[in-house]
């Protein structure tokens, strides 16, 4: 009764491929139709051909499965709270039906406007040689300030952030402006394609009249209606935290912190209204107490996310560390884990299989040569995984000696 280990995988342009997810001891893949655009409706052929792709058997090797959707895409207008909101959210609806029909029972989502997840450099050298994606809030400020130039920028930061950022923007090469702003500008991930600044500016502009408590309340509107369908079809929805968790850009964010995640889980009170938890996007904060998360949350978690990052001097900046030599707690937040899925099968409620993946890696290896989606090389991953496997055969064996002892001590209690 492990975490059910996945991996996520692309599709068929993804240079991992599936023999490398089988090899690194997977049973379950995570994937999404991302050539279908955002808002339109998952068919049932559509998702029955990935399926079909991923779960091919050739009678030789051992089978792959299709245990998590990452991610279907929540309409910008439903988001915005658009009056074209209700069509998207009848899509989005059709899509969790189509899914359940072929038998994908876990789906997730986000709710950041406009970008999924932000870095400002894919390369970072770690001291062994290998790469990290990192994020410098001064880098952040500089693209913003000094590059896209956003109106009202200036209110955002320090002003020795504002200044800091302006004397370093003028010694810059313009390869290096290109490269920051390219990853910034990075689209959806899985997605080849990225906005230009003047597409950007331009979401951007459209969310001037909503402020955190707009996009609460739009993102609670869309799960009292998306998560009746989803429990009605025995498919677990899970919102992915914001990354990093706070706001940017003069967006609003509010998945970011264990109370962000309470009112969501209070706006619809169903099972299938859940929550992915992600240790690397949560754990960037150092007030958001990851093991009590899982102890709140347990039963509406229905997919987890294992990896850590590092808080740098200023601790607005990060990287991302090996998986288990981070800010976070990974032995704690594992056996919290474990201990939920104990309950689990112990209540017969829930699934105690938890779809777990190693959420990126570094670079090292053999694919520094390679050109893979950022965070997404094979290796990194593998080895990620192979760690937290280890850390939680360890945990698992240890608090069965601990109860099989206690069981003992018990014994020789009575027989006195
Ligand atoms: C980054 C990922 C996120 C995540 C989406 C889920 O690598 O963790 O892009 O897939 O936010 O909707």
């Amino acid at each position: 009764m492990r975490m059910l280990q996945t991996m996520r995988w692309f599709g068929p342009n993804d240079p991992v491929s599936l023999m490398d997810i089988r090899q690194a001891g997977c049973t379950g893949v995570v994937t999404a139709l991302h050539q279908i655009p955002v808002g339109h409706v998952w068919t049932v052929d559509a998702i029955e051909q990935r399926r079909q792709l991923v779960e091919a058997q050739n009678g030789r090797y051992s089978s792959l499965h299709w245990a998590v959707v990452e991610s279907l895409p929540v309409h910008e207008a439903i988001k915005k709270g658009l009056p074209s909101r209700d069509t998207y959210i009848e899509n989005y609806k059709q899509s969790i039906r189509n899914l359940a029909f072929c038998g994908i029972k876990t789906v997730c989502y986000n709710f950041m406007p406009v970008l999924d997840w932000s870095r400002t450099n894919l390369n970072y050298v770690m001291p062994d040689g290998s790469r990290a994606l990192r994020f410098v809030w001064e880098d952040f400020a500089l693209f913003d300030l000094c590059i896209l130039k956003r109106p009202g920028a200036e209110a955002d930061y320090e002003p020795e952030v504002a200044q800091s950022a302006r004397a370093q923007f003028a010694t810059l090469s313009p390869e290096r402006i290109l490269e920051l702003s390219s990853i910034v500008l990075l689209g959806l991930p899985g997605s080849e394609e990225s906005f230009t600044l003047e597409t950007f500016q331009e979401l951007l502009n459209e969310y001037a009249q909503i402020g955190d408590a707009e996009l609460r309340a739009n993102l609670y509107y869309f799960i009292k209606e998306v998560a009746p369908v989803a429990q009605e079809s025995g498919v677990n929805l899970c919102i992915h935290p914001d990354d990093p968790p706070r706001p940017l850009l003069g967006l609003p964010r509010v998945v970011s912190t264990e109370a962000d995640l309470a009112q969501l889980m209070d706006a619809c009170n169903v099972m299938a209204n859940g929550i992915t938890f992600c240790s690397g996007s949560l754990g960037i904060r150092p007030d958001n107490d990851l093991p009590g998360i899982v102890r709140r949350f347990g039963n509406r978690i229905h997919f987890i996310h294992l990896r850590t990052t590092r808080r740098e001097e200023d601790p607005r900046n990060f990287h991302e560390a090996d998986h288990l030599a981070g800010d976070v707690d990974m032995y704690a937040v594992v056996k919290a884990i474990v201990l939920e899925q104990q309950r689990r099968a112990q209540a017969g409620v829930g699934e105690p299989s938890i779809p777990m993946r190693p959420d990126h890696g570094h670079q090292m290896l053999d694919d520094l040569n390679k050109k893979t989606y950022p965070g997404y090389s094979a290796i990194g991953r593998l080895r990620g995984l192979a760690e937290i496997r280890g850390l939680e055969m360890g945990i698992r064996r240890s608090l069965a000696e601990q109860e099989a002892g206690s069981l003992v001590e018990n014994v020789k209690v009575d027989a006195l």
